[in-house]
């Protein structure tokens, strides 16, 4: 039996299924877990199937989450999509089900789940989820084939980052058979609103970068009140610094309402993640994240990209 059909053998077996997805969810972590969940309830419709996790405001577009009680994961099947170790999970209750499936596409550092499934060739769990339920011979809704297409439009930029490959494409094609406006969501998650147009003016102006093409930008909580954005806002301007040709590889800091730093690191060719590991997070290799203590901790970080791109290019 492969993994696959091992995963629907349970999904068969229970009659609630809970789903779970990252904390501070990006289009990837929503539309797998909701387009998992619409396949669920088009292909089950007697089963019981719920979604739990913060309902980010920037995403609520997509959509809602339900309201999940402790009493009802007696006796459930618990789904974790997206989400590489248990820290990262919303909520915290993923364990009180009776059994638990991981399906994930980062590096399985932290192999938890009773049965998991994690695939670091796929470009985002959505193509995860869209491949499953093509294997498996579920049925798709139009519904599902949106929040599919809109996390894998947010995890490859667009089919622009490496990890775009040609079955990310063939999921693509097969989910764009649906009645979907797949232009409007691609306008959609490339749209910002002006306060986050005007912080990503702040980060071209600002953004210091080396020789060999490493850079960082600070964002303290000062420049956040001025510009009047959230750190959840940030996501808009992530990928930005990579627009620049000098850039190679990049991190920015965002300084927290508690002092410490949420670090957002990317990269075009030179692997990052084991920066980030070293710094508290992780990732994949050219898309992670850390947290960072103080300035002198800052510092450091930019030196470890510094060395990480110096020796890269040669
Ligand atoms: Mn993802």
């Amino acid at each position: 039996m492969s993994v696959f059909e091992e995963m629907l053998a349970k999904i068969n077996e229970f009659e609630t299924i809970i789903i779970h997805r990252h904390q501070r969810p990006d289009p990837d972590a929503i539309g797998s877990q909701m387009g998992l969940k619409a396949i669920l309830e088009k292909n089950f419709p007697e089963k019981r199937i719920l979604a739990t996790g913060f309902q980010e405001p920037t995403l609520a577009w997509m959509a809602e989450m339900d309201q999940v009680l402790d009493a009802d994961y007696k006796g459930t099947l618990v789904i974790v999509t997206d989400t590489a170790n248990t820290e990262r999970i919303d909520d915290e209750r993923y364990n009180l089900g009776d059994f638990l499936i991981k399906i994930d596409h980062h590096p399985n550092d932290d192999a938890y789940g009773d049965l998991l499934w994690v695939d670091t060739r796929a470009s985002s769990a959505s193509e995860i989820i869209t491949q499953f339920a093509q294997e498996m011979k579920l049925t798709l809704t139009d519904q599902a084939a949106a929040l599919l297409y809109a996390g894998i439009v947010g995890d490859t930029g667009r089919f622009l980052y490496p990890a775009t490959t040609s079955r990310t494409f063939q999921v693509a094609a097969y989910l764009q058979t649906f009645d979907v406006d797949f232009a409007s969501i691609s306008r959609r998650m490339d749209e910002m609103n002006s306060r986050v147009a005007k912080l990503m003016g702040y980060v071209y102006d600002h953004l210091e970068i080396d020789e060999n093409g490493a850079a960082r930008v600070l964002l303290t909580q000062e420049t956040l009140v001025h510009y009047q954005v959230t750190d959840a806002d940030t996501a808009g301007i992530v990928s930005s610094p990579g627009r620049m040709s000098d850039v190679k590889t990049w991190a920015i800091f965002v300084e927290q309402v508690d002092g410490s730093y949420r670090v957002r690191l990317r990269s075009k060719t030179v692997p990052i993640n084991e920066i980030a590991k070293r710094h508290g997070g992780g990732g994949h290799p050219l898309a992670s994240g850390a947290n960072s203590y103080s300035l002198e901790e800052n510092d450091a970080i930019y030196k470890e990209i510094k060395e990480a791109v110096a020796h890269g290019s040669k």
